[in-house]
């Protein structure tokens, strides 16, 4: 009771320090990414503003490689992203339960960077996020509404949180880190 989940140190007693692990963390603006690093306590976030245009958050911590995106409008820039997504392990792809109107601009940035060559094999988590707001869509609205069961050949899971209260977080990051371990071994 009372202890800290804390993703890195999961992550570092997984692997060896020489195995770099990458993760991306995808979603549109506002969903919840940079409240969930906080909330898992990553250390500090370095927000920069890269000249090719977008934001780009990087953590790193031992072997654990983060880039948190906020994605959507930027198709004319989709090209340079390659250089961020070389041997990713897992995608997690956070969404706005409360944000209807951009569900459907979620979901194509979704299945755009999934269908990219070098995140075939990635895993995906979605988090439901914001399930704390009144009128927030279930899980299951989500992933209807993400066409989550369209996806095949991936390990993908979509689990209900709050980065505000801590909830759910924790049951994703095991789920992933089993998905993430069995293939990587
Ligand atoms: P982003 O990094 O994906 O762009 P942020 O999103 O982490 O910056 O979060 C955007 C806003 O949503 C923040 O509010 C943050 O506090 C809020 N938020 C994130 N997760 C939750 C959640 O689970 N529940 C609720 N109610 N709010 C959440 P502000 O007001 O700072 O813009
Ligand atoms: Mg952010």
């Amino acid at each position: 009771m009372g202890q800290t989940f804390s993703f890195t140190n999961i992550f570092s007693k997984l692997w060896g320090v020489n195995k770099e692990i990458r993760i991306l963390i995808l979603g549109l603006d506002g969903a919840g990414k940079t409240t969930i690093l906080y909330r898992l306590q990553m250390g500090e976030v370095v927000t920069t503003k890269p000249t090719i245009g977008f934001n780009v958050e990087t953590l790193k911590y031992k072997n654990l490689t983060l880039n948190i995106w906020d994605l959507g409008g930027q198709t004319s820039i989709r090209p340079y992203w390659r250089c961020y997504y070389s041997n990713t392990a897992a995608v997690i792809f956070v969404v706005d339960s409360t944000d209807k109107e951009r569900i459907d601009i979620a979901c194509k940035e979704l299945h755009t960077m999934l269908k990219e060559e070098e995140l075939l094999d990635s895993a995906l988590l979605v988090f439901a996020n914001k399930q704390d707001q009144a009128g927030a869509m279930s899980a299951a609205e989500v992933s209807q509404a993400l066409n989550l069961t369209e996806l095949k050949d991936r390990s993908w899971s979509l689990r209900a949180s709050s980065a505000i209260k801590g909830e759910g977080l924790t049951e994703g990051l095991d789920w992933l880190m089993d998905v993430i371990k069995d293939e990587q071994l």
